[in-house]
């Protein structure tokens, strides 16, 4: 998202003598809220975790949930970090309640 700023050099207007100054407008960090594997959690509760805090479908929820379950970690979603962290939360509290050690971490993508 780089702008070409134009600034006047202060000469006075007329010799057409231009700097191009690069935008400091920052995308924010983006992080990826990632569902780990493990042999007690039911596929079921990690297709109803995925649907309830991550909006997938039922179909989406399925292929991820497998991809956890055959290659180890899955990504849920992505986001700025005070909505990773958030989830990363919901998500461990809500299985911990449900009595299941899923795990929930997020990284800078
Ligand atoms: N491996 C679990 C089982 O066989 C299923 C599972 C999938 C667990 C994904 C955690 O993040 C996970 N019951």
């Amino acid at each position: 998202m780089a702008e070409n700023n134009q600034k006047n050099t202060g000469d006075g207007g007329n010799a057409g003598t231009l700097t191009q100054t690069k935008s400091k407008v920052k995308r924010p960090a983006m992080y990826k809220v990632i569902l780990l594997n493990d042999d007690y959690t039911t596929m079921e509760f990690v297709v109803h975790v995925l649907q309830k805090f991550f909006q997938k479908s039922f179909e989406d929820a399925t292929h991820i949930m497998l991809q956890v379950h055959q290659k180890g970690q899955g990504v849920c979603g992505l986001y700025p970090k005070e909505i990773a962290e958030t989830k990363v939360m919901q998500v461990t509290k809500y299985s911990r309640g449900h009595e299941f050690p899923l795990q929930c971490i997020f990284e800078e993508a």
